[in-house]
């Protein structure tokens, strides 16, 4: 099923020049970007983002490392996305992160995990919502893997 979910490249992926090497991840993967941006976030943000932590102890560290500098926003589109990209991601915990995932490679620690997927599909609409208005995801174009699964489709 066609699936959209919120990605972003954290402030640590940002700073150690990862955003090509993430964004490319998803493009040969065969994904569709509909919606890119960088951003620094706001405390706003990154509450309504967090808000399921509020009150853990983690939670005000969380809030300052998010929005200690810019992110990378993204709507990816695809079948299966939202699971498909947090095996991508791999484990929240690099050390339980399996071997070829991006925390896997990238990741220092739960605390500096380099990326965030969303992990259900209320998720990723709720998450979409606090980062893009709708006029800022284009959707209306073809990628050639979906051209070529058409293709693929139509000569069955
Ligand atoms: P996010 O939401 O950032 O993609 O991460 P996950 O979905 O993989 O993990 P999460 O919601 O459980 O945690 C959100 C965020 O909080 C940090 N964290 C988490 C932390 O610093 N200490 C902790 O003990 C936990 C559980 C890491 C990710």
């Amino acid at each position: 099923m066609t699936e959209r979910t919120f990605i972003a490249i954290k402030p640590d992926g940002v700073k150690r020049n990862l955003i090509g090497r993430i964004i490319t991840r998803f493009e040969e993967k065969g994904y569709k970007i509909i919606g890119l941006k960088l951003l620094l976030p706001t405390i706003e943000h990154a509450e309504k983002h967090y808000a399921e932590h509020k009150g853990k102890p983690f939670y005000p560290r969380l809030i300052k490392y998010i929005t200690s500098g810019p992110i990378v926003a993204m709507v990816i589109e695809g079948p299966n996305v939202i699971a498909e990209s947090r095996k991508m991601m791999g484990a929240t915990k690099p050390e339980n992160a399996d071997a070829g995932t991006i925390r896997f490679e990238y990741a220092v620690s739960q605390e500096f995990n380099i990326i965030h997927g969303s992990d259900s599909p209320q998720s990723a609409e709720r998450e979409i919502a606090i980062y893009f208005k709708e006029d800022e995801i284009c959707s209306n174009w073809t990628t050639m893997l979906e051209m070529l699964m058409n293709e693929e489709q139509k000569s069955l």
